[in-house]
C-alpha cells in the first residue's frame, strides 16, 4: 500500500553542465554516488520511505544507464499501481522545443501526469543529499490548507545569492520571495531564525526547491506558457494570489550540482560521524541490489576510507576516499581524497590475454592520486601521478577535466603508464 493522494515528479536535470565531465555519457539523475549508488536513488528512496511510490523522473537526456538502472532497481509489484517511470523530453506535436526550464520540463510532461489521480504533486530536485519525511510536509500543507507549500532552510549570506530567498509572515506564508538575490539585496530578506541557526550566521530563509502543488493549481498554472521555471516564474507570481506556505526544516541537506559540492559530498561520507546517514535502517538508500562477490584488501593502510563490494585492493595506502564497486587498484598505490565510482565489469584473465591490454581496468601500481574524482571503467597505467589542488588551473584534455583544482578523469579514459597532472 501506499499514498495516493501523491504524485512525485522529480527534476532529473537540465543541461547537466554544472557536473561536466560526469554528465558527458550519462543524464544526471544517473550520475554515481557513494560507491554505490545513482543521484536518482536519493529523491527516489525518499519517497518510498514516504509511502510515496508514484514518481516520475524528468530528464533532458535518455541515457541508457539511467533507464537500466531504474528498470533493474525499482520493481514494484505486478498487482501495485507504483512505478518509477523517466521521461525524457520528447518531441510531441504540440511542442518540438526541448524543456525550457523546470516548470517548463513539468509541462511537456503534462498529459503523461493527468491519466493519474492524485490531489498533491510533489514536485522535487534530483541533485540534492538529504533524507525527509515527505509525509510530514504533505500533512502540514493538508492542515494549513496551503495551495502551494515549499520546504525551507535557513542559510548564510554566502550562501544566499544561490538560492530562492523568501520572507513569511507569522503564520508561515510567504509574502516575499526572491530567486537568487544579489548580494547587496540580501539586508532586506533576514528572517527570524532559532538560536542555533543565527549562531551560525544562517539568518536568510531558502527555497530547497521542494514544493507541494495542488493538483488543479499546478495545472491551471502550468497553461500559461509563459511560466518556465519555478524560482523564477511560478513561486515570484503565486505569492501574490496564493497562499503559498513555507514548510521548515533544519535536518543536513546540501545541493549537489556541481563538481565542488559533488566531492565534498561524495568524501563527507568518510567522516567519522557523515552528516548523511547511510547507515538508518529506517531511512534506507535504495538502489540496484548487485549480487557482487566481498572486497579483498592485501597491505593496504585504510583510514576514513569507504569501500563499496566487488573491489580487489593491493594499495599502499587509501586516505579519506569513497573506493566504488570493483574496483581495482595496484601495489604500492596511494589514494587521498578521491572518490573512485568503480567499474561496470570486471576483465577476465582471457580477455586481458585476448586483447593484448597492457593497461587494467582500475588503478595501477606505484601511482599517486590525490583530489580526484575518477569516473567508471577508467585505465590508469602504472606510475601515474594525479595531484589535484588548488595549483591546478581549470583545464580539459579528451581524457580528464580540471575544474576548481579537482581532477575529474572521464569515464572509459585510458591514463597512460607515467602521466603526470
Ligand atoms: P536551481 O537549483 O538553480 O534553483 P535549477 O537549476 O532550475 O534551479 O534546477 C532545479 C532542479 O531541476 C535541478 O535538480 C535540475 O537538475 C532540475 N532541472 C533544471 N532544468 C530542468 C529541465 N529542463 N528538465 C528537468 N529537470 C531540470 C532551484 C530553485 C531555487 C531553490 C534551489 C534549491 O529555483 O529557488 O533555492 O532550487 O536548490
Ligand atoms: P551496475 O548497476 O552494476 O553499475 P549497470 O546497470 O550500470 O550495472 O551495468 C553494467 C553495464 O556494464 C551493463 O550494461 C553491462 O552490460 C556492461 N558490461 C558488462 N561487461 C562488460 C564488458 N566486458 N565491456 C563493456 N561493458 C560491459
Amino acid at each position: 500500500m501506499f499514498d495516493k493522494k501523491v504524485l512525485a515528479i522529480i527534476l532529473g536535470g537540465g543541461q547537466g553542465s554544472r557536473l561536466y565531465p560526469l554528465t558527458e555519457t550519462r543524464s544526471k539523475p544517473a550520475v554515481p554516488i557513494a560507491g554505490k549508488y545513482r543521484l536518482v536513488d536519493i529523491p527516489i528512496s525518499n519517497c518510498i520511505n514516504s509511502d510515496i511510490k508514484r514518481m516520475y523522473v524528468l530528464t533532458q537526456f535518455n541515457s541508457a544507464s539511467l533507464n537500466r538502472h531504474i528498470k533493474n532497481t525499482y520493481h514494484f509489484s505486478f498487482f501495485s499501481s507504483a512505478f518509477v517511470d523517466v521521461l525524457a523530453a520528447e518531441q510531441t506535436p504540440m511542442s518540438n522545443s526541448w524543456f525550457q526550464g523546470t516548470a517548463d520540463a513539468v509541462r511537456q510532461s503534462i498529459h503523461h501526469l493527468k491519466q493519474h489521480d492524485f490531489e498533491y504533486a510533489l514536485i522535487l530536485s534530483g541533485d540534492q543529499l538529504y533524507q525527509m519525511d515527505f509525509q510530514v510536509l504533505i500533512n502540514e500543507h493538508i492542515r494549513k490548507k496551503a495551495d502551494i507549500s515549499i520546504a525551507t532552510l535557513p542559510v548564510n549570506d554566502k550562501d544566499a545569492p544561490g538560492f530562492g530567498i523568501l520572507k513569511t509572515d507569522e503564520n508561515g506564508s510567504i509574502k516575499t520571495f526572491v530567486e537568487k538575490p544579489p548580494l547587496e539585496e540580501l539586508a532586506e530578506l533576514e528572517s527570524e531564525v532559532s538560536p542555533a541557526m543565527k549562531a551560525e550566521g544562517r539568518k536568510y530563509l531558502a527555497s530547497m526547491g521542494i514544493y507541494v502543488f495542488n493538483r488543479e493549481l499546478l495545472f491551471s498554472l502550468l497553461d500559461d506558457p509563459n511560466t518556465n521555471d519555478f524560482g523564477k516564474e511560478i513561486i515570484p507570481q503565486s505569492i501574490e494570489n496564493y497562499d503559498v506556505v513555507s514548510y521548515p526544516f533544519e535536518g543536513y541537506w546540501t545541493d549537489i550540482g556541481n563538481i565542488d559540492s559533488f566531492f565534498e559530498a561524495n568524501l563527507g561520507l568518510t567522516d567519522d560521524i557523515p552528516k548523511f546517514d547511510l547507515y538508518n535502517v529506517d531511512n534506507k538508500v535504495y538502489t540496484h541490489a548487485r549480487v557482487l562477490p566481498t572486497s579483498k584488501i592485501h597491505g593496504t593502510t585504510l583510514d576514513k576510507t569507504v569501500i563499496a563490494d566487488g573491489c580487489i585492493i593491493h594499495a599502499g595506502k587509501i586516505e579519506r576516499s569513497v573506493i566504488g564497486i570493483r574496483s581495482r587498484i595496484g601495489k604500492e598505490t596511494t589514494v587521498i581524497n578521491t572518490y573512485m565510482m568503480g567499474c561496470d565489469y570486471y576483465e577476465s584473465l582471457e580477455e586481458i590475454e585476448k586483447k593484448h591490454l597492457d593497461i587494467l581496468l582500475g588503478i595501477g601500481e606505484r601511482c599517486f592520486i590525490k583530489n580526484a574524482i575518477i569516473d567508471k571503467n577508467c585505465r590508469i597505467g602504472d606510475d601515474v601521478r594525479i595531484n589535484g589542488g588548488p595549483h591546478l588551473e581549470d583545464r580539459e584534455t579528451p581524457e580528464y577535466v580540471v575544474k576548481e583544482g579537482i581532477v575529474v578523469i572521464k569515464k572509459g579514459a585510458v591514463i597512460p603508464k607515467g602521466y603526470v597532472i
